[in-house]
Formats: structure tokens, sequence, C-alpha cells
């Protein structure tokens, strides 16, 4: 069997998405997601004009050498772009693989390790009022781990609380919107937050609170301190992780585990942060870490040193990273959680797919390859429509991170 034909699909049914799709000699064909939000395009261009021509005519099968041949091959490692692109590749080639097989994929991954994926949800709001409320919802959806944001009181806006509470999206405008940031009052506000949500749920739902690389490492570990009470399962990019050694300081102060990684491209990325323990749970996933091959290579070396995956699901992640994911998250040893943000009803219909939420938990298409398609003349209807993220700055007007 061989590579007969590479397409690169983009499309926004609401949201842009990149999809790969790759067709063998023989008919079959598998789909990669390739999106990287609001730099969709880059990503696009790097698979049609450097990728799509080097694999015509190559053995689907040779799922490991096709990875070694755009990593090494291509002389400038790592990166995003770079990343995101073999991520495609690769998950196109497990998909033909399954279904060549006959298998779902998480057959091909050493089969079942548990019953289903345990997901968890957001609840957003502007006041504290109004998520207890948003987090009653996802309780009563039968979700077992929520993530609550809110706004702060003294800023106009707050990354994590949108308009549309179930479709939340960042990428909302052709250039970046800029929000204002103060350290000082999310301090003082997060705890207050953490206490009400424990007092009305009780001391066993799973919460958890992204703080998007806001603070510094002593920040971070105050945070994390004055949120023990509330016994969180993790606070999420607590601080920038170029500094991967900065998380040392954060563990020698607090006792609330630390989740990071989304934006986290290779293994070398976090190493550090889990040979060392300074991490609980690692965020990289599918689409933006080198595809399932390079992911289950964090994971295994996760997994020997106590850190569980918990993998980024946020809407900018298509349904075909989506159904990767839960095959992986169903294979390895050391699931954490996944986040799962629910797609809308036209992505939806654009990517078919066979994966479903029950209960709390999420199952993969049961059917060969990764159960999940591209509608390609439904995509053809929602042309790209240029989206950035937004732009953080602190009230004296210095740019912040997002
Ligand atoms: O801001 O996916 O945990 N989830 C997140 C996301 C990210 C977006 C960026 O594209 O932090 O909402
Ligand atoms: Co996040």
């Amino acid at each position: 069997m061989k590579i007969a034909d590479v397409r690169v699909v983009v499309t926004c049914p609401g949201r842009n998405f990149v999809t790969l799709k790759i067709v063998t000699d023989e008919g079959v064909h598998g789909v990669g997601d390739a999106t990287l939000n609001g730099r969709e395009l880059a990503v696009a261009a790097y698979l049609r004009d450097h990728v799509a021509p080097a694999l015509i005519g190559r053995d689907p099968s040779r799922i490991e050498d096709t990875w070694q041949y755009l990593y090494k091959g291509a002389y400038w490692r790592r990166g995003p772009v770079t990343m995101t692109a073999i991520a495609a590749v690769d998950t196109a080639l497990w998909d033909i693989l399954g279904k060549v097989a006959g298998l779902p994929v998480y057959k091909l991954l050493g089969g079942r390790s548990r019953e289903g994926v345990t997901v968890y949800g957001h609840a957003n709001a502007d006041t504290t009022d109004q998520v207890l409320a948003e987090v009653a919802r996802y309780v009563e959806l039968g979700y077992r781990a929520v993530r609550v944001q809110t706004g702060v009181p003294g800023l106009a806006s707050t990354y994590g609380v949108s308009g549309d509470k179930m479709f939340y999206e960042p990428a909302d405008a052709a250039l970046p919107t800029e929000n204002v940031w103060s350290t000082a009052k999310y301090l003082a506000h997060v705890p207050t937050v953490f206490a009400r949500v424990r007092d009305e749920f009780g001391p066993t739902l799973r919460l958890l609170h992204d703080v998007h690389h806001r603070l510094t490492p002593i920040e971070a570990a105050r945070l994390g301190k004055s949120l023990e009470p509330y016994a969180l399962t993790w606070i999420e990019d607590p601080v920038p992780a170029e500094l991967q050694e900065g998380f040392r300081l954060i563990r020698q102060h607090t006792t609330t585990p630390i989740a990071v990684g989304e934006v986290f491209n290779t293994v070398w990325d976090c190493e550090t942060l889990i040979r060392e323990q300074l991490i609980d749970y690692i965020r990289t996933t599918v689409v933006h870490a080198g595809g399932i091959t390079h992911l289950r290579r964090i994971f295994d070396l996760a997994a020997l040193h106590h850190v569980r995956s918990g993998s980024h699901g946020a809407t900018d992640l298509s349904p075909v990273c989506m159904a990767a994911a839960l095959h992986l998250d169903l294979a390895i040893p050391n699931f954490g959680l996944q986040e799962y943000m629910r797609h809308t009803p036209e992505t939806d219909a654009v990517f078919p797919h066979g994966y479903h939420y029950d209960g709390g938990y999420l199952h993969p298409a049961e059917t060969p390859g990764l159960g999940v398609d591209i509608d390609e003349d439904l995509a053809a209807r929602y042309p790209y429509r240029p989206a950035q993220l937004p732009v953080n700055r602190l009230e004296d007007g210095t740019v912040h991170s997002w």
C-alpha cells in the first residue's frame, strides 16, 4: 500500500480548523488535526508546500520511520508549527493503520486500561454566584471534575470567561483584542471563589483552575498555599514554563498539585519538569506534541515519575484530535484527566465522529481507526476567517503573559 494523495483542508464552521487527509492507492484514508489557534495558515502552508510532496509513494504503515523522517529530516527541530504538522501526519497514519487492521486505534496501543476517559468541563462566569450555577449544571450532566474560572472584581475582562458558556472561544477577532490584568486583584479573589464552591458542592467533586501563565513562581506558591484548604485537583500553567527550573520554587511551598504543558511541543519541553517531579499532570496533547507517536513517549516518561496525563482539550483542538486523544487516554497506564469543551453543532457536522459522552466519561468509537472523519463538501462551505488570540496588559500598559 502506498500514499497516493495528501490534502490540507482549512474550514471555519464557527472557528478555524486545519485537517490533513491522507489517501492510499487502495482507497483507505486517514485524518489528522493540524490546527494551531491563531496561526492556522502557517501549518497549512508547511504541510502543503513542504510535507505533502514528500509523502507521496511512501508506505503508510511506516509510522515511526515517517515521524523520524519529518523530525530529523527537516533539520529545524521542534516548535509549534513543525510539531503540529508532524502530528497531523502521524495521526492520519495511525487512523489508516487501524482501518487496515480492522481495529480501533486504542487496541493497537495495547488495549483498554480503563472503562472510560474521565473528562472535566469548564464552569465560567463573571461572578461567584453565577459560577456556582455553572458548576451545578456540569454536576447535573454527570461530570466528576470541573474547571472553575470567574471574573476578577475591578478588571473589565478575564481569561476563561465568555458570553457563550458551553462554547468558549478565545480567538475572538481578526487582530488581537486586549485585556487588562492585575495580579494583586486576582490573588485576593480566587480563594474566595473556591471557598464558596467547596462549601456548596462538598469535599469530593474534583475542582481545577487555570492560571494561564500569569504569575511568577513566588506568586504561584502563594496561590497554591491559599488554595490548599479547598483541595484542588490542580492549578494549571501557574507560570510561563519556558524556564522549567522555575517550578522548583513553587514545589518548595505548596501541596496544591500542578498541571502544565498545553503549549509544549516535545518531550524536551517537559523533561526536567517530569524527571524532577515538579508537576503532577502533563497537559501535552496529540495535535501540538507530535501526534500519537510522540505523545505516547511523553506519557511513558511521565509514568516513570508519578506524573499523570491531563491533556488539553479546548475547542480549538478539532474532533479529530479529540478522537485520537481518547484512544491514547484509554490505553496508557498513567491517565489522569482529559479536558473536554464541547464543539458547536456546526463543527460536529463537519467532523462526524463516533466518540460519545456518558455520565462524566468519554468513550472512543469502537470502529476501525480513530472513528472520526471530515466531510469535505460541508467543510468547503465554511471558508477561513482570520482570528487571533488576545493580548494581555497590566494596568500600566505593560504587555503581560496571556
Ligand atoms: O487558552 O486553547 O486550558 N485551556 C486553555 C485554552 C487555551 C486555548 C488557546 O488556543 O487554556 O482555553
Ligand atoms: Co489552559
